[in-house]
């Protein structure tokens, strides 16, 4: 039945609201709109203009680090942090207004500029960008010099650290390496506590706790939910890391006696195959299968394939040209840095840069020819194709749904490397038998699963750092508290606060959020089954490969050239048919794995 007075009341409210909003609204709030209007129009332009200018003064910071170019950096990074703080505390005038969603959302984005806000005064911004651009450039500049015999020296680059110890296996070679780049750090630890004092004091002019809330309100739900979301991700892929640092800690105790690998409690941090243990693929052969190897080796078929470092650009970026994407630019090719330089210093830690938002699409790395680089070459073209595919978005709109899907692209894309993609590009003759797919889905995980601890506890540490539970005087130890905690690896030999070994970890003085690369190894297998199941494949994720599927291109693209202009659960939704984060993906793709981990750890006693 229905109820006539009650219509009739709700039929005299819609009335009335639609004067209130189109008449008396208008009256009152149209100038105050279209000055906001106006507002966000000033705001991007100005704002790109100014990033414009500091991204060619980074890119010569960062290829050619001497004193000139750091000072350069700093003064275009003090114009860039000035702009951006008085445009993020200026849009709270604008707090009181109905405006439309996008026009609201550039709001929101406008406070988030800045990974470091500074507050409004122009020396506490000089400061700031002086400290950035130092702490970039000593990490960047940073050398570990050995003795060998007799007087003579030789000074190792952080690079090639980094390479030594994914091929050494002798552990008094890599203690030393170990110890030897952590020296590069400890000057940082003053400049990176008065960073942290005034970032908080920026964070706070705008609105937010500290640093910690700021960095976690940036993901379109509140701060504490998505740390707790995170935790409940790592809940349910930790059984697995569990079983494999079980697994992993036995044969390194097997290969190197229990001096160096205690059969039991967490693993010395410099006997993993990584600088920072964070990738263990490169110990593959230590912990392998025996009865199910892989039946390649990609390191192998890189070295015979590939005849340079452009060789292997070439080959990723043809992989996402076989998605249906346009080639890049000839610019790229002519403006990035694929090696070394040999006569001058550089930061060497791998990025991809759009310089002017549209075409000056860039790469800067020092590619060395092995499986690790192969893959970090499709994830720095995945920020590249992904920049250029959001780039007729408006200003405020160009970024990645989420931090976390711009690094899972290229990784998404490099997931299907997969035996059968090598045959395809010829590199192998014929696909290996199934009887392989634990050697492979093995070295797999020793990248994706191992990493996920990594990923997660260094924004944890930051968090404390930026809270204030962990103050200056605990940094060092904090940091080996969580790594202990989550990664369950040790320093090798005894630490202090003198050391400040988070320092010795690029994303630290170069001050980039690392959640990002969590959500990305769990979001990227999310993406894979996406794009396999758009490209028609059936069968095994781990033995899927998209390359050549124009219907996974697109339904990437489509992803792609929205930018931030949704919540990211919008894009994730486009992508995935789901509007969250995920781990079943992956936990699914490593299941065949999983099971022979447990039988192999029966006996044995696991956790740390
Ligand atoms: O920093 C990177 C990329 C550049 S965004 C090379 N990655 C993290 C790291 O090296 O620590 C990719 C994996 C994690
Ligand atoms: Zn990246």
């Amino acid at each position: 039945m229905t109820c006539p007075t009650r219509l009739r009341k709700s039929i005299l409210s819609l009335v009335l609201a639609l004067v209130s909003t189109t008449v008396w609204g208008a009256s009152d709030d149209g100038p105050r709109i279209t000055e906001a209007k106006a507002f966000i129009t000033n705001a991007e332009s100005q704002l790109e203009a100014a990033g414009h200018e500091l991204a060619h003064a980074s890119w010569l910071a960062a290829t050619y680090i001497n004193y000139d170019s750091q000072k350069v950096e700093a003064l275009a990074y003090q114009r860039f942090l000035e702009l951006s703080v008085d445009y993020a505390n200026s849009a709270a005038r604008f707090n009181d207004l109905a405006l439309e969603e996008s026009d609201r959302r550039k709001m929101e984005l406008l406070k988030q500029v800045l990974t470091f806000p500074a507050p409004s005064d122009s020396e506490m911004s000089r400061e700031l960008a002086e400290i950035g651009s130092e702490m970039s450039a000593i990490y960047g500049s940073g050398q570990f010099c050995r003795t060998l015999t007799g007087e003579e020296q030789e000074c190792l680059s952080g690079d090639t650290i980094e390479n030594l110890m994914r091929t050494s296996r002798d552990p008094d070679e890599l203690l030393e390496l170990w110890i030897g780049w952590r020296e590069v750090s400890p000057p940082m630890k003053p400049l990176y506590e008065r960073q942290v004092e005034i970032g908080n004091e920026g964070a706070q002019q705008l609105g937010y706790d500290n640093l910690s809330t700021f960095w976690r309100s940036k993901y379109d739900m509140q701060p504490d939910a998505f740390a707790a979301d995170a935790d409940l991700q790592w809940s349910k892929v930790k059984p697995f890391y569990d079983a494999l640092h079980c697994h992993v800690r036995a044969e390194l105790n097997d290969y190197y006696g229990d001096d160096v690998v205690p059969a039991t409690g967490p693993i010395p941090a410099h006997v993993l195959g990584n600088q920072w243990a964070q990738d263990w693929s490169a110990i593959y052969d230590l912990v392998a299968p025996q009865s199910s190897d892989l039946g390649y080796n990609l390191d192998q078929l890189v070295e015979k394939n590939v005849e340079d470092a452009k060789h292997i650009v070439r080959i990723a970026e043809n992989f996402f040209i076989s998605l249906g994407f346009e080639p890049l630019p000839d610019t790229f090719w002519e403006r990035s840095m694929f090696t070394e330089p040999i006569d001058h210093q550089a930061v060497c830690h791998a990025s991809a840069w759009n310089l002017d938002d549209q075409d000056d699409l860039r790469i800067k790395m020092c590619i060395d020819k092995n499986a690790e680089e192969f893959k970090t070459v499709h994830h720095e073209l995945g920020h590249n194709f992904y920049q250029r595919a959001y780039k007729e978005q408006s200003a405020l709109f160009r970024g990645s749904a989420n931090d976390g899907f711009h690094e899972a692209i290229g990784d998404t894309i490099a997931l299907s490397v997969t035996p059968k993609y090598l045959v395809d590009i010829g590199w192998l003759e014929e696909e290996p038998p199934i009887e392989g797919d634990l050697g492979y889905l093995m070295n797999m995980a020793l990248d994706k699963i191992a990493f996920l601890p990594w990923g997660l506890m260094i924004d944890k540490w930051r968090w404390q750092v930026f809270n204030g539970e962990v103050s200056p005087d605990e940094y060092n130890q904090g940091w080996w508290n969580l790594r202990e905690e989550y990664q369950g690896v040790k320093a090798p030999v005894a630490r202090s606060e003198v050391n400040f070994d988070p320092g010795a970890k690029y994303h630290i003085p170069g001050n980039t959020p690392y959640m990002r690369y969590f959500l990305s190894y769990i979001q990227q297998f999310q993406f894979h089954r996406a794009l396999c199941e758009a490209a028609g494949f059936e069968g095994a994720l781990h033995r899927c490969s998209i390359y050549n599927s124009k219907d996974a291109g697109e339904k990437l693209n489509a992803m792609l050239e929205m930018g931030i202009s949704r919540p990211w659960q919008d894009a994730m939704q486009a992508m995935t048919g789901q509007r969250e984060l995920d781990a079943s993906a992956i936990i699914d793709y490593f299941a065949p794995l999983k099971e022979w981990l447990d039988v192999q750890n029966q006996g044995r006693q696991c956790g740390w």
